[in-house]
């Protein structure tokens, strides 16, 4: 007799609460919503007694500049030696190659999904994906009630930091009433709101400014304008000392454009001949994360990307084609 079926929250609750160790880890290339969904997280489960350790590799270090004052001093960068008893918790992941290390993808790893990428490949022994989440740490945000921990402080402003930034400061359409409650929620558990502000988006290194001012100069518009798109190249970085990171964030500069249905960036990647897309949809009838997985890649309906190394021209070509067949 099967028993009344379970959400895919209470599953994971169930998981939670009877896990021994843990380890918990996010995609490669963090965001915000994956930094601050991993600080949050493995509080949660230090509130509720576990042995949880925090895995992400070394070579996402350093981070980016706004994200070099969280408290990550307890992320490990290799295998803990005893991975074979820790049940493995990856949040904000798309799928398992966004965070590509060996001892997780071992056969029989059992694994712990939550996320709110709608295209998610469920690569998760039991997996949580909430697609109409405005961000991952919205998530933990409703976990973290059904396990009965309280928000502390430190908690409330890493899912702010995690909210903020993947709502694009509650400007995307990811934006709902339930982002707002949460955000109260968090203010009133004691988050700092102008310090975050001023950590995430004020206080940044001058050679974003001159990287961001090339980008501007190198804006090209298609097809009457539908396609917004600018090209950043290894001189770009090399000559403003600007980091590949510091490239995030350009692409929203580039949709304020009137008449505008989606916005790119590519920037040439400085290691090997190859390039990153980052793709923003303004018109709700395109949905880039098509796009973007035509081209290897993946995401969300108004903000997707890619690492290809199609050539430059022919790229732009796939793109123009790929906002035309949704048009
Ligand atoms: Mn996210």
């Amino acid at each position: 007799m099967s028993s009344a079926p379970v959400t895919a929250l209470d599953a994971i609750v169930e998981e939670l609460q009877q896990a021994g160790k843990l380890l918990v880890t996010t995609h490669e290339n963090p965001d915000g919503d994956a930094l601050g969904s991993l600080l949050a997280f493995d509080e949660m489960m230090r509130a509720l007694g576990k042995d949880t350790i925090m895995f992400m590799s070394a070579t996402n270090f350093p981070l980016p500049h706004e994200y070099q004052h969280l408290p990550l001093e307890r992320v490990v960068h290799d295998p803990p030696p005893d991975m074979e008893e820790r049940t493995a918790v990856f949040l904000d992941c798309g799928n398992i190659d966004r965070m590509p290390v060996d001892f997780l993808q071992r056969e029989g790893q059992h694994i712990l999904n939550i996320d709110h990428h709608h295209d998610n490949t469920r690569f998760g022994t039991v997996n949580l994906v909430v697609g109409d989440a405005s961000c991952t740490a919205e998530i933990l945000w409703e976990l973290a009630r059904e396990l009965g921990v309280e928000i502390t402080q430190s908690m409330a402003e890493a899912l702010y930091i995690a909210l903020i930034t993947d709502t694009g400061r509650f400007m995307y359409d990811n934006t709902t009433a339930r982002s707002h409650v949460m955000a109260a929620e968090l203010i009133e558990a004691g988050v700092d709101v102008a310090g975050i502000y001023r950590q995430l988006y004020q206080d940044l290194p001058f050679p974003r400014l001159q990287l961001l001012a090339r980008a501007l100069a190198s804006v090209r518009r298609y097809d009457n304008g539908r396609l917004t798109v600018s090209h950043l190249t290894r001189p770009d970085f090399g000559e403003t000392g600007a980091l590949e990171s510091d490239a995030e964030g350009v692409v929203d500069h580039l949709r304020s454009v009137e008449g505008t249905a989606v916005a790119a960036l590519i920037r040439d990647l400085v290691d090997r001949d190859a390039r990153k897309v980052s793709l923003r949809a303004t018109d709700g009838r395109v949905d880039v994360s098509v796009i973007a997985r035509s081209l290897g890649g993946g995401g969300h309906r108004q903000a997707a990307g890619a690492t290809t190394e199609m050539p430059f021209e022919q790229l732009i070509d796939h793109i123009r084609a790929g906002v035309s067949a949704q048009l």
